[in-house]
């Protein structure tokens, strides 16, 4: 077989702070949301905990639901909290880029935790330990010549605005944003070229499709917090592109791709806005600049003054990104059927399920196709390089008594989507990077299970937190191995 990336493609793999870095009250970092929410399983909720203003414990559902009138947010005794270990980087970075480095990679994914490096969102300076950390980390991915890519807030901005300036719901926190911004680029200037201002930005309005009947008073904040993402995500393009020219500055959305579930013309129209909606939304605003003419539909759909949007328009304007990076993992089907299949879970977009694909564990769509599909459909809309940051098969592991895994099941996934991109970079498609997700065993975000592993690598750690946090090299650590080593060519 012909491959085709290109010399110089980024092989690599895609992590997130809160989800692996752990040391979360270690080296003077503050907190975040997500150490305050429970572990879970497929079936139950993840519940952020608080203690009320009388004393009395409570908690609610990561995904819907409000800190109550005087209370606190809390780590409650008798609940475990899986993002506080994660699996261990702060202590294990060198060994684990180490492995990153034997299975060659070329682009290491990670985000900086804006809590290790502005404690309470508004500290006057930045923690000179946090700083110190990810130069540390930086220098040791290029000692191996490693190119990290930086996602800047990946789901654990500092709880201190959530709790008492009210999180993206207030423009004040732009201004924070920014400011952490300019630190980071600062220190980091020399270290570090390609960023990702906010990761899979598209979850703050995700309630309005996902969430049947979500009320309006959910939808809305959702809108606001969105609008006001794209302005710190402007405004600070507008600052790397002037400061520093050598900057790369992405986007980064939730792929959520459906099909039509029949050829209907009213499912192929539902469908459609779905996809507006939810995924190019996002990506028409920042890679254009400006907010899609169908945008104003959405906003009188859900009682949202146009003003409000428009009054940024320069600024949007200014800072459109360089690149488009996005997660894939699966796809869903939309109808106006109301009597058809509804359990399809595809990356959490709780479609209509597919009658032509197969279905992980955890009830994700595997879809290949899709994946050359939407690079295809993303490359027509906008003409920029595309980056996959985020991509592979959650599913349970065994660990043999050798330290060996066979996970031929994630070999046949990861090919097939590698041969997928293949084909798109045949079609035409500028694209760029490939980070599979989780390449290294870490906290899902989802459920914050550990049994719902994505790494080439295995972390021996379990649901409970027990474990010697030991890594070992998985069957796929060498199909990965030799991929990188053949630039696509044998898989
Ligand atoms: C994306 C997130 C990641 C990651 C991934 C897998 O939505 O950007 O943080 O967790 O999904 O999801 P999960 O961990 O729920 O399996």
């Amino acid at each position: 077989m012909t491959m085709s990336f290109p010399k110089g493609f980024y092989w690599g793999g895609a992590t997130a702070a809160n989800q692996y870095e752990g040391g979360w009250n270690e080296g003077g970092r503050g907190p975040a949301k997500t150490d305050v929410t429970t572990g879970a399983t497929k079936d139950t909720p993840r519940y952020v905990t608080y203690i009320n203003a009388d004393g009395t414990p409570g908690k609610f559902n990561q995904f819907g639901g409000s800190l109550p009138e005087g209370a606190k947010y809390a780590v409650l005794d008798g609940y475990y909290y899986p993002n506080h270990i994660g699996t261990d980087f702060y202590h294990h970075y060198k060994e684990d880029i180490a492995l990153f480095a034997e299975m060659g990679y070329t682009m290491f994914r990670l985000s900086i935790s804006w809590p290790r490096i502005f404690p309470h969102g508004n500290d006057e300076k930045p923690n000179q330990e946090g700083l110190d950390f990810y130069r540390k980390v930086f220098e040791e991915l290029h000692k191996y010549n490693i190119e990290p890519l930086v996602t800047i807030s990946h789901y654990d901005d500092p709880l201190n605005i959530e709790e008492h300036l009210g999180g993206w719901e207030n423009p004040d926190t732009i201004g924070l944003y920014e400011k952490y911004c300019h630190v980071i680029f600062e220190e980091y200037r020399d270290l570090v070229k390609y960023w990702l201002t906010f990761n899979e930005i598209n979850s703050a309005i995700m309630f309005a499709s996902f969430v049947p009947n979500a009320p309006l008073e959910l939808i809305r904040p959702g809108y606001i917090r969105l609008h006001h993402q794209f302005v710190a995500s402007a405004k600070v393009v507008k600052y790397a592109h002037e400061h520093y020219p050598n900057f790369k500055m992405g986007c980064m959305i939730a792929g959520f791709i459906s099909y039509p579930l029949t050829c209907n013309p009213k499912d192929v129209l539902a469908n459609q806005a779905r996809i507006q909606d939810n995924f190019y939304y996002c990506g028409d605003t920042m890679v254009r600049g400006y907010y899609p003419s169908y945008a104003r539909k959405t906003w009188k759909r859900y009682g949202l003054d146009e003003s409000f949007f428009e009054k940024d328009a320069q600024i949007l304007k200014e800072g459109h990104v360089d690149f488009f990076s996005y997660s894939y993992y699966a796809t869903s089907c939309e109808t106006v059927d109301k009597e058809a299949k509804k359990d399809g879970a595809g990356n959490m977009s709780m479609g209509y399920k597919n009658p032509y694909l197969e279905y992980s564990e955890w009830g994700w769509a595997m879809d290949p196709d899709g994946l050359r599909y939407s690079l295809n459909d993303i490359y027509d809309r906008y003409q920029v390089p595309i980056m996959v940051v985020e991509n592979g098969l959650g599913a349970i592991d065994k660990l043999e008594d050798d330290h060996t895994v066979h996970d031929d099941y994630r070999i046949s996934y990861m090919k097939a989507h590698v041969k997928a991109m293949d084909e798109a970079l045949q079609d035409g498609v500028d694209l760029i990077a490939y980070t599979p997700w989780g390449c290294i065993d870490l906290v899902s975000a989802g459920t914050g299970e550990m049994r719902k592993r994505y790494g080439f690598i295995y972390v021996d750690m379990d649901d409970e937190g027990k474990g010697t946090l030991n890594r070992y090299r998985k069957d796929s650590f060498y199909w990965y191995q030799k991929c990188i080593a053949t630039n696509g060519e044998e898989i």
